[in-house]
Order: structure tokens, then C-alpha cells, then sequence
């Protein structure tokens, strides 16, 4: 009898193991999976035990927010691990399985993202010039713990760190993301699920498109009918929406509290049907077109003769200027083929004096080169490199969104079940695969501010299919805005992408099983 206990009591034991496949427990920190792949790291070979004795310490007399990036760390780390960290900020001694968060003012190869940590059998220490670093290095921690640490009920440990030495800084200044809230309108719970994304892979940027034909989704006050009228519906007719100026803050600060930019975008002169259909006095004519639920592009256009479009202009500019921390107002600018190019010109020569009036520097998509661009104007490549290469000899700086490479409304290949073609099927390793600083002749390191991936949203309505569209992309795009060329390679990315796959599973994101890809996740 009592050797059927054991033997069933041995299997019931695997099997639990089995179901909960386990991260296995490595004391080589140099095997790690981390994305986007850290700089540099030096294994020790020992291991660093989280327990339930385990503490986060801030260096005492430090900013308050390293208090805040300190409970930004629990709050990720208890819910799975169930050890009840603290925050500890008197300026006690930590001691064995404590974290330790420090800012030093004197590390410049880590410039103001980048962190070391610094992991011994006792201590876990996390150092940077800046928060923005420490919060940079807490991303690399969670990613170091087992997969299941990002589960939100309490996980069996062991709660193990290799030990060893990281040190990591950022390739780019400017690593981002673009969501479409136009086309379809997500709401602020969608939208600080994508910047919790951005946050977990050390993205720093979300453009947001908060204007198009389809819809006008910012609350103006001095215009009220561009939301009470303008963002009553979506492309395919549905309900629309749009954020009041409340919750457009709110979005800004749980954004800046993960050190992350909000860029809004008006997208003009062109795709402005919603505007010119919320005010007649807008149209030359003075006839307001109806509201607009397709997908064709390039139709409409502000009458950029008349005084009224640039009181509209300079009041939705201050208007959202006010609410924007953030150095960059998007003045899009794309695709206005119903707007003669001397139109266009003088157009986007007003409107540059306009932004920057309100403090703001311009951002626009690649055809704003025609005019003449103020000195710290940014050209946003997307389509046409004569465009980028006309705003670098104007002195411009460019960002690289290549609609070939980086437009995560692409399908991965004919199959897919959203997205459009029309650029070019990019499927994960495409899309990992291009170096911005070599993808154009004429356009090399010191152009480039960094990189950008826009999720167009005319094929996906919920959130759920905007992560089939931009997982597993964004992980390579935050790698490629991240980690040096030199270090980046599909081969050796894919086989770190195939274990975020069980972490992509454990949060819950919807993510597109590509077949390029060896998994690994647990059957559903
Ligand atoms: N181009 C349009 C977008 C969107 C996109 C869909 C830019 C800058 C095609 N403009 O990309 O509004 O419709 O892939």
C-alpha cells in the first residue's frame, strides 16, 4: 500500500509541475530572453532569490518618484509572487533578496534611458542617471524573473535572478508606436493597455491619430461640434467616440508615470471630412459633407484660403498644446490630393507658425517637405524617400515608420485575418529584419531621431485584434529602436521571441501564432 501512495503521490507531483511548466530555473544570466537584447551582460554563474523577507529599497533623499517606480515594481511582482514586497525609502540597510534602486549622476555611457544592474547572491541593484533609466531596468527585471511572474494570482516559485552584471542604454531617442483612433475609436482602457505594452519593451513614444475622415476624437471646447457631431461614428458606421480633454490628461500622465510621450496628431489639410462635416463655415461654400464611414483616402481637404481654417487651426492646436506635455505636435499632412500643392505649401507654412506659437515643435508625415520647414521640424517617413531626403536638406531630422517594414496594419501574409496589402505583407521576421540607419541611401544615423511602428485602424474595431496586428511586431520594433545593429540578428531574435511566446500567453495578449516562430507557449 504504502508504495502506491509514494509512486502516486511522485506522479501527481510531475503532473502539477507538468501543467505549470515552469520557466526552467538558470543560473547563466547570459541566457537570457530579454527584449529588446540588452548592450551588454556578464554572467556569475550564482543566483538571486526574491523571498518573502524581500524588499524594494530607494536610496534615501532620492526624487519621490523613484518611491513611485519602486511600487510600480511590487505592484507587477506581488500579485504573481504573492511575497509581499515593500517599498522601503528611511534609508535602511537592505539585506539578502532585497532590490535596491539607486540614480547615480555620473555613468554618462548610460545617458539619460539607459540602467546597469548589478546582481549578487544578497542584492539585486538597479542604477541610472535618471528615473527614466531605473524604469527601464525594472522592465529587464521582470523579464529576468520566470514568464509567470507576469500571471495575475500567485504562482509557485522559486523566484530566481542569475547573477551577473547588465549594462544597457538605448540605441534611439525616439521609439514608438502609432495608434489610429480614428478610423475606429478606442477608448482610454485600450489605450493604457497599449502603453502598458509600450512600457514592458522600453518604448518611449505613443503617436496618437486623433483626427481623420472618419472621426474626430479630442474633445475642443471652443468647437464642440468637431466630437458632438464629428465622432459619432467609425469607419463601417458604428458608434465612434472620443476622449474628453479629462480623460486625453489622464491618458498623458499614465503615460508619463511609464516615461512615455504622448504625441498627438491632427491630421491636415487632408483627411478632415469629420471637421469639415461638424462646420459648414469650414467648406468653401459653406456646404458641410456628410459624415464618412469608408476606407478611401485623399478626398477632402481644409480650404486653405480662408481666414476661419486658421482660427480653427490655432484653436485646436492651443487647445491640445495646453494638455500636452510632450516637446511634438503632429500636423500629419499626408495624403491631401485634393489640395493644389501651392495650397498644400502655404497651408503647412501657416500651420508650422502656428504650432510652434504654442510652444510645440512640428512633426508631420513625409510630404510636409514641400514647404519650408522650420529648423527642428521632424519629416515622418513613411512612403516616399524623395520626401525624407527633401526635408534632410532642409536641415530636418527624420523618423523612420517605412510603410514596407513598419506598418503593423500590414498582413503578416495573405492569410491574415486583419489588416490591409497595400504596402506589402510583412510578416514577423520582415519586420525585424531592417536596419533604419542602411534601408535609404541619403538617409544614415545622425538624420534619425529613431522609430515608429503606426497601427492603422481600418480593419480592427476591438483591441483584441489590434494585439493580433501588433504582436509579436512591436517586440522587434522596440529591438530594433533599442539594441545596436551590430547585435541584432532574425536567427538568434527569433529563438528569444519563441519564449516571450508563453509570457505573451500568461498576459493575455492575442498574438499572431506565426509560423516562422518555434513557440514556446502551453496548449491552451
Ligand atoms: N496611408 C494613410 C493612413 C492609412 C494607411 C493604411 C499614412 C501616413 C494608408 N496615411 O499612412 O491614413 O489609411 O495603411
Amino acid at each position: 500500500m504504502k508504495h502506491t501512495t509514494l509512486l502516486l503521490s511522485a506522479i501527481a507531483a510531475l503532473l502539477l509541475a507538468g501543467c505549470n511548466a515552469k520557466t526552467p530555473v538558470t543560473t547563466d544570466l547570459a541566457k537570457n530572453n530579454i527584449i529588446p537584447k540588452p548592450v551588454s551582460v556578464t554572467a556569475e554563474g550564482g543566483s538571486f532569490v526574491l523571498t518573502a523577507k524581500s524588499d524594494i529599497h530607494v536610496m534615501p533623499g532620492g526624487p519621490e518618484e523613484l518611491a513611485s517606480i519602486a511600487g510600480y515594481l511590487a505592484d507587477k511582482l506581488n500579485p504573481s509572487t504573492g511575497l509581499g514586497l515593500e517599498v522601503v525609502s528611511d534609508g535602511k540597510k537592505p539585506g539578502r533578496g532585497d532590490i535596491m534602486l539607486m540614480l547615480s549622476d555620473d555613468d554618462a555611457e548610460l545617458g539619460d534611458e539607459g540602467y546597469e544592474l548589478v546582481i549578487t547572491d544578497r542584492l539585486l541593484t538597479v542604477t541610472a542617471n535618471k528615473p527614466a533609466g531605473l524604469f527601464h531596468g525594472i522592465q529587464t527585471i521582470r523579464q529576468l524573473l520566470p514568464h509567470e511572474v507576469e500571471a495575475d494570482t500567485v504562482q509557485p516559485g522559486p523566484w530566481v535572478i542569475p547573477t551577473g552584471t547588465i549594462r544597457d542604454w538605448p540605441s534611439y531617442g525616439h521609439r514608438g508606436e502609432m495608434q489610429d483612433v480614428a478610423r475606429h475609436f478606442f477608448g482610454p482602457e485600450d489605450v493604457k493597455r497599449f502603453i502598458d505594452h509600450l512600457a514592458l519593451y522600453k518604448m518611449n513614444v505613443l503617436h496618437m491619430h486623433l483626427s481623420d475622415d472618419q472621426g474626430w476624437r479630442i474633445e475642443i471646447k471652443s468647437w464642440p461640434n468637431l466630437t458632438a457631431h464629428g465622432a459619432k461614428t467609425e469607419v463601417g458606421g458604428g458608434e465612434g467616440g472620443y476622449f474628453t480633454q479629462e480623460e486625453y490628461s489622464d491618458i498623458v500622465k499614465y503615460a508619463a508615470e511609464r516615461y512615455i510621450t504622448i504625441i498627438p496628431e491632427i491630421d491636415m489639410p487632408g483627411h478632415t471630412n469629420a471637421a469639415l462635416s461638424s462646420y459648414p463655415e469650414l467648406n468653401k461654400g459653406g456646404k458641410a459633407p456628410e459624415l464618412y464611414t469608408g476606407i478611401k483616402v485623399g478626398f477632402s481637404t481644409l480650404d486653405t484660403r480662408s481666414e476661419i481654417t486658421y482660427k480653427f487651426v490655432d484653436d485646436v492646436v492651443r487647445e491640445i498644446a495646453a494638455l500636452t506635455p510632450g516637446k511634438y505636435f503632429h500636423i500629419g499632412g499626408d495624403e491631401s490630393h485634393s489640395t493644389k500643392i501651392e495650397d498644400y505649401i502655404y497651408f503647412v507654412n501657416r500651420v508650422q507658425e502656428i504650432v510652434t506659437s504654442h510652444g510645440k515643435s512640428v512633426i508631420g508625415w513625409d510630404e510636409i517637405a514641400h514647404a519650408t520647414l522650420k529648423p527642428d521640424a521632424i519629416v515622418q517617413y513613411w512612403a516616399r524617400s524623395a520626401n525624407a531626403l527633401k526635408g534632410i536638406s532642409q536641415g530636418a531630422k527624420v523618423l523612420m515608420s517605412p510603410c514596407t517594414y513598419a506598418y503593423t496594419d500590414m498582413k503578416y501574409d495573405s492569410t491574415s485575418i486583419f489588416g490591409l496589402s497595400w504596402a506589402a505583407y510583412i510578416e514577423v521576421d520582415r519586420a525585424y529584419s531592417w536596419d533604419p540607419d542602411t534601408l535609404v541611401p541619403g538617409i544614415s544615423r545622425e538624420n534619425i531621431i529613431g522609430v515608429e511602428a503606426p497601427l492603422w485602424a481600418e480593419t480592427i474595431s476591438t483591441f483584441r485584434e489590434a494585439e493580433y496586428l501588433i504582436f509579436p511586431r512591436l517586440p522587434g520594433y522596440a529591438e530594433i529602436g533599442w539594441t545596436p545593429a551590430a547585435l541584432r540578428s532574425w536567427d538568434e531574435y527569433r529563438e528569444r521571441l519563441a519564449s516571450h511566446g508563453r509570457r505573451m500567453q500568461i498576459m493575455d495578449i492575442n498574438f499572431y501564432r506565426s509560423p516562422l516562430v518555434d513557440w514556446e507557449t502551453t496548449e491552451e
